[in-house]
C-alpha cells in the first residue's frame, strides 16, 4: 500500500493517523511542497491518479482513493480491525457528522490562520481575517467542551472523529489558536488522544516540517 501525503498536509495527516491505528504497513511517500509554490510542480503519480491533484492518495493494489474521508471510509471497510468507526448507527452518524464539521466549518478557520503564518500575502485585512478565525475558533472549542462533557471521544470509542479533531486542534494550537483553560473536557480528551503513539508521531513530523518550512 502507498500513501502520497503533503509534509505539512493536515488531511495527509488524518490519512496517515488512520494507518497506524489500524497497524497497516504502507509506504509513505512526502510529495513537495513549498511556501512559494506550494503543491507546484504536482508529483506525478498524483496528477496521474487524483484529477483533484491533491494529497492524501492512498493506492492499494489496483484500488485507488483520495479525499482523507473516503480513505478513513476505505480501510474500514476492507480493514475493519481495529474498528475507527462506532458500532452504532447512531454514533456512527455523530461520528461522521463531527468529521465533517471539522473538515469544513473548522478548517477553514485555520486556514485563515495558516494564510497569515505560512504564506505571503498583500491582502491588507489579513490581520482581521486572522482575528475573525481566532473568535470563530473560540466559539467553536466552547461547543466541542459542551460536546465532550462526560465523554472519553467525541462518540462511543475513538474514531475518526478525534482523528479529525485532533489533527485541526494540533494545528490550531501551533498557529496562536489552542483551546482556552476553561474548555477542561478538551483538554481532557486532548491529553489522551495525543498519547496515543499514531497521533504523537504524526502531530512530531507536522512540527518538524513546520520547523523546517
Ligand atoms: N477534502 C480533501 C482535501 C485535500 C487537500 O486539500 N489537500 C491539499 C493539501 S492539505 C492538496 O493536496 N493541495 C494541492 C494543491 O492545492 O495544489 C481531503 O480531505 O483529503
Amino acid at each position: 500500500m502507498k500513501l502520497y501525503s503533503g509534509p505539512l498536509s493536515l488531511f495527509s495527516a488524518k490519512a496517515r493517523i488512520a494507518l497506524a491505528e489500524k497497524g497497516l504497513e504502507h509506504e509513505l511517500i512526502q510529495v513537495g511542497w513549498s511556501r512559494e509554490d506550494r503543491y507546484l510542480p504536482h508529483h506525478p503519480e498524483v496528477v496521474r491518479l487524483n484529477p483533484k491533484r491533491q494529497v492524501p492518495l492512498l493506492v492499494d493494489g489496483d484500488v485507488v482513493v483520495y479525499d482523507s474521508t473516503l480513505i478513513a471510509e476505505y480501510l474500514e471497510e476492507k480493514y475493519p480491525q481495529p474498528p475507527l468507526f462506532p458500532a452504532s448507527i447512531k454514533e456512527r452518524a455523530r461520528c461522521r457528522r463531527q468529521e465533517a464539521a471539522v473538515d469544513e466549518i473548522w478548517f477553514p478557520h485555520i486556514w485563515d490562520l495558516i494564510e497569515t503564518v505560512f504564506y505571503p500575502t498583500d491582502d491588507p485585512h489579513v490581520a482581521e481575517r486572522a482575528a475573525a478565525a481566532q473568535a470563530e475558533l473560540a466559539r467553536l472549542y466552547e461547543e466541542l467542551d459542551r460536546d465532550l462533557a462526560g465523554r472519553d471521544f467525541y462518540c462511543d470509542r475513538f474514531s475518526v472523529a478525534d482523528i479529525a479533531m485532533a489533527v485541526m486542534i494540533f494545528a490550531a494550537s501551533t498557529l496562536g489558536a489552542a483551546p482556552p483553560e476553561a474548555a477542561t473536557n478538551v483538554a481532557r480528551w486532548s491529553d489522551a488522544v495525543r498519547s496515543r503513539p499514531s497521533v504523537a508521531e504524526v502531530s512530531a513530523d507536522l512540527a518538524a516540517a513546520a520547523a523546517a518550512a
